[in-house]
């Protein structure tokens, strides 16, 4: 559950402890390694003795970085850091290469992050290894960085109680969607709802009443229009909508259906139980381009908007466009 006084955690810190994975069926190799390592705090260790074993731990684990040697029965270093290049794309591997072979060269070019050669100096060893895991670490921010950007953008255009786009996004659709129309002459429908004196619902039933309407009108709105048209929560209790490429007819026949279809609907029949639904109406006002009086999304904006209230003033519940 998230609250306006928490602060969302952007750059929490992704590797306050690493996880390395050694691989290698030396024994006494692996002791020596792992006893270099643990003098670091941060770090923790884990084993395995050859490239499928190593794969299972992966599995199950969250590793941040794979120590493997090459040579090894089973499923060597080369086919391990395949596996991993094709599965863990940002799991940084070390390799232990000995000179005299092409070891290190092949598995370099098998993707890995870099090449220790055996028999390699303590200091060097952790310092390749604190490497890596900065390397890790960097993936990871940015990783979680995407993500949250993600999640941002999505808040950013969304309204909270239905779900729907918000105003500010329908607006910015509705400038790009209208300037498309205007090049190709292609057809657009714009349509604002408004429900009915919706004050009265809020005085009748109370507050959370009227918002449990809302939501409900809010999917209703989602069910009824295809996925390529723009739904958009505009204020309190209206709506907003965008119907690319569709003609005067079609628009006349959707608002119309919806329309009944609201009229219809038992809103908060749920909640209310034996009390029964609440009645709601809704009014529309609908305005199709092209249209030789409108030059921009805002003049269409206002043509709909006029015809909202000419529904409104020629008794509610009803269906109002400017070509008709
Ligand atoms: P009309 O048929 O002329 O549209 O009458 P109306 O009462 O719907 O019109 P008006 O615009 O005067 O009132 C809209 C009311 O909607 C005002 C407010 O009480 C209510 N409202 C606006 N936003 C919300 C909301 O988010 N939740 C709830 N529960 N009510 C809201
Ligand atoms: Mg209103
Ligand atoms: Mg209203």
């Amino acid at each position: 559950m998230h609250h306006l006084y928490e602060k969302p955690n952007i750059v929490d810190d992704p590797l306050e402890k690493a996880n390395i994975l050694l691989v290698d069926n030396d024994e006494e190799s692996k002791i020596f390694m792992k006893s270099i390592l643990l003098d670091n705090k941060s770090y923790s260790v884990m084993e395995a003795s050859n490239g499928e074993e190593a794969i299972e731990v992966i599995k199950q684990s969250e590793i941040d970085l794979v120590v493997t040697a090459i040579q090894m029965p089973i499923t060597d270093g080369v086919s391990l850091l395949q596996i991993i290049r094709k599965n863990y794309i940002s799991l940084p591997v070390v390799v232990l290469a000995r000179f005299g072979n092409d070891d290190g060269v092949r598995s370099l070019e098998h993707g890995a992050d870099d090449c220790i050669y055996l028999p390699f100096q303590e200091e060097e060893f952790k310092f390749r290894i604190a490497r890596s895991l900065r390397f890790r670490k960097l993936t990871k921010l940015r990783e979680m960085l995407i993500e949250q950007n993600r999640e941002l953008w999505g808040k950013a255009i969304t309204d909270n109680l239905t779900g729907l786009y918000n105003r500010n996004y329908f607006d910015d659709v509705f400038v790009m969607e209208f300037e498309r129309a205007r090049r190709y002459q292609s057809h657009l429908g714009c349509i604002i709802i408004d429900v009915d004196h919706f004050k009265n619902v809020n005085d009748l039933y109370g507050h959370l009443m009227g918002d449990q309407v809302l939501r409900e009108l809010g999917a209703l709105v989602k069910e009824t229009f295809r996925k390529v048209d723009i739904t958009a929560r505009y204020g309190g209790e209206e709506y907003a909508l965008l119907l690319p490429e569709t003609v005067p007819e079609g628009i006349y026949f959707v608002c119309e259906r919806f329309r009944k279809l609201v009229a219809e609907h038992p809103f908060a029949s749920k909640q209310r139980g034996e009390q029964g639904p609440i009645p709601i109406t809704i009014s529309l006002g609908a305005a199709h381009y092209p249209d030789e009086k409108m030059f921009s999304a805002s003049d269409m904006l206002r043509v709909a908007d006029d015809m909202l209230y000419k529904a409104k003033r020629e008794g509610r519940n009803r269906v109002e466009a400017n070509w008709k």
